[in-house]
């Protein structure tokens, strides 16, 4: 995991776009995002107690790429670059590729955060992301849930006025 302010050119989402800027992962933790890396022959196990002490009971799989997507590959990955949040918390642990995570700022800045094999990352409730692939265009994550799997979006701004995002605007304010 690498991440730094995003540069904000007009470039493909996909390039890498390093302001030179970087954030570390106390700054992120400021935000309410959460980082491990966990990887080696007992990666799973370590994962798997990790969602136990903070009641992931559910995951999935997902590949983002042309060759699992079809013809669907290049929208899908247009929507997940709409800037969105969610009443739960997104919960990815990367099991192969690598992609790009950008979150805002308490100055409402992009923070880009780029994420491989062995990265496990919380997005908090209420915090406004997007997500796309980097110019390698694959990517294999685990989604871990709390309860039932939603990941329902609500894109800025019809979001900005929804209960979780005054609750998550409280938490970053409070630090
Ligand atoms: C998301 O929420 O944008 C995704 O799940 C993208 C694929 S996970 C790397
Ligand atoms: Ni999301």
């Amino acid at each position: 995991m690498r991440a730094y302010y995003y540069d904000n050119t007009e470039l493909d989402q996909r390039e890498v776009h390093d302001s030179g800027k970087p954030v570390s992962v106390d700054q992120l933790s400021q935000v309410g995002v959460l980082y491990w890396r966990i990887t080696g022959d007992n990666a799973i196990e370590e994962l798997d107690k990790v969602a136990a002490e903070r009641s992931y009971k559910n995951r999935d799989q997902i590949v983002v790429s042309p060759e699992a997507m079809g013809e669907i590959y290049e929208t899908k990955v247009k929507s997940f670059f709409d800037e969105h949040l969610h009443e739960d918390e997104e919960i990815r642990y990367i099991l192969g590729g690598s992609g790009f995570f950008d979150v805002r700022s308490e100055g409402d800045e992009w923070i880009r955060i780029a994420v491989e094999q062995g990265d496990l990352l919380v997005l908090p409730a209420g915090i406004y992301h997007r997500f796309t692939t980097d110019s390698k265009n694959y990517i294999k994550a685990m989604r871990l849930f709390k309860e039932d799997p939603v990941w329902t979006p609500i894109n800025r701004p019809l979001a900005d006025d929804i209960e979780i995002r005054r609750e998550y605007l409280k938490t970053v304010s409070a630090n």
